[in-house]
């Protein structure tokens, strides 16, 4: 089996870093009108936005720490990957990062640290955050592993650097797998979440995630997967609908899933999105028009997207746009390298 493209690594790379920048403007607004993320795309398409200006977050900043990790050492490391997150933290704190995954950043800076996962274990009274940190930065483990079991593995390793609740190192898997499968190459809807509900279901029935998902409900990826489902099968799913039953929040479980529904939803075009966007482009338009979390959400949609339709798909004014935007070809490029060398 060959394997993928080089476009679709550097699509990944590309669509993340475009999510991230252009969905940062609107994050944490609940109510976003598709026209005004419209207006804002065509912007840059005009070039009303000068070449780079749009600034990337700590998704970015993390993304990139891993990339260059895995680049590095040729193969995953925690103790380098740790080390970068803190450095990259210490270097530029004013990225955005939640308010809980600073605290893990200091213990990680301090040398008498020898136990890189501790720190994430001590947050929220030893309950682990639950957030979307672990899984906004995991695309370069998918792109630099082929066989699914270590993207599985070093999915969840990545995570619990930061996050020790399962509910946030399980959202990075399910994120990890949905670009993996993404990479591969044409895609069924129902095939590929019927995929990742048999894969999530194995996670979920273990005995940490069955505690973990207690204080909220149960099977908080599977039952969303499933709705999503749901939803697939009709056209008049409306944003408020997908907001309420999917979520647009800061916690994994409320960010991933939408995320992927987001990249299914968009395949097919959609009346409020002109005809002139292609499949990549509505995906980070809709992504970025259901609110909340936009930076984030738009990142792991993008990436994903950007796996499946490949670079050529990514306008040139928008990826031009974004903060760093030549170092995405130079991270697809080397991860690749890795993923044949695997
Ligand atoms: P995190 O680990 O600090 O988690 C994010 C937040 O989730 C925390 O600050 C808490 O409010 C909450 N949280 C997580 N776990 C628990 C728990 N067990 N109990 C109670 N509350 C909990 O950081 P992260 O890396 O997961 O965060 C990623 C997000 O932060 C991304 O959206 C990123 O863009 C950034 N960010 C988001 C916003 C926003 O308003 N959406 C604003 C600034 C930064
Ligand atoms: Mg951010
Ligand atoms: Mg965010």
């Amino acid at each position: 089996l060959s394997p993928p493209a080089l476009c679709r690594f550097h699509g990944a790379m590309a669509g993340a870093l475009l999510g991230d920048c252009i969905g940062g403007e609107f994050e944490g607004k609940e109510l976003v009108r598709l026209q005004d993320v419209i207006g804002a795309v065509r912007a840059l398409e005009e070039h009303r936005q000068e070449e780079g200006s749009l600034m990337y977050s700590d998704d970015t900043a993390m993304t990139r720490c891993v990339a260059q990790s895995l680049i590095i050492k040729q193969d995953f490391d925690e103790i380098d990957m740790a080390k970068r997150f803190a450095e990259e933290y210490k270097e530029q704190p004013d990225r955005g990062y939640g308010n809980g995954v600073i605290r893990v950043f200091k213990k990680l800076l301090n040398p008498n640290c020898n136990d890189v996962f501790k720190p994430a274990r001590e947050q929220f009274k030893g309950k682990g955050s639950y957030g979307n940190g672990g899984a906004m930065r995991i695309a370069p483990i998918a792109l630099a592993y082929p066989d699914v079991q270590d993207v599985k593995k070093f999915a969840k390793k990545n995570a619990e650097v930061t996050h020790a609740s399962s509910l946030g190192y399980n959202g990075a898997i399910l994120q990890a797998l949905a670009v993996h499968h993404a990479l591969q190459g044409e895609l069924q809807k129902d095939n590929y979440l019927d995929y990742l509900i048999g894969e999530m279901q194995l996670l979920e029935n273990d005995e940490k995630s069955l505690s973990d998902a207690r204080d909220f409900q149960e099977f908080p990826y599977c039952s969303r997967l499933k709705k999503m489902k749901a939803f697939l099968t009709r056209r008049d799913v409306s944003k408020e609908e997908v907001v309420n039953e999917l979520g647009n929040g800061i916690a994994a479980f409320e960010s991933v899933p939408t995320a992927i529904y987001s990249f299914l939803r968009c395949m097919d075009p959609d009346p409020e999105i002109p005809e002139n966007y292609n499949g990549l482009e509505r995906t980070i338009i809709y992504s970025i028009s259901l609110g909340g979390d936009t930076d984030t959400i738009a990142t792991m949609a993008g990436a994903i997207a950007g796996a499946y339709y490949g670079k050529d798909n990514i306008p040139h004014s928008w990826w031009k746009s974004c903060e760093a935007y030549k170092d995405t070809d130079y991270f697809g490029e080397k991860l690749r390298d890795l993923y044949c060398s695997h």
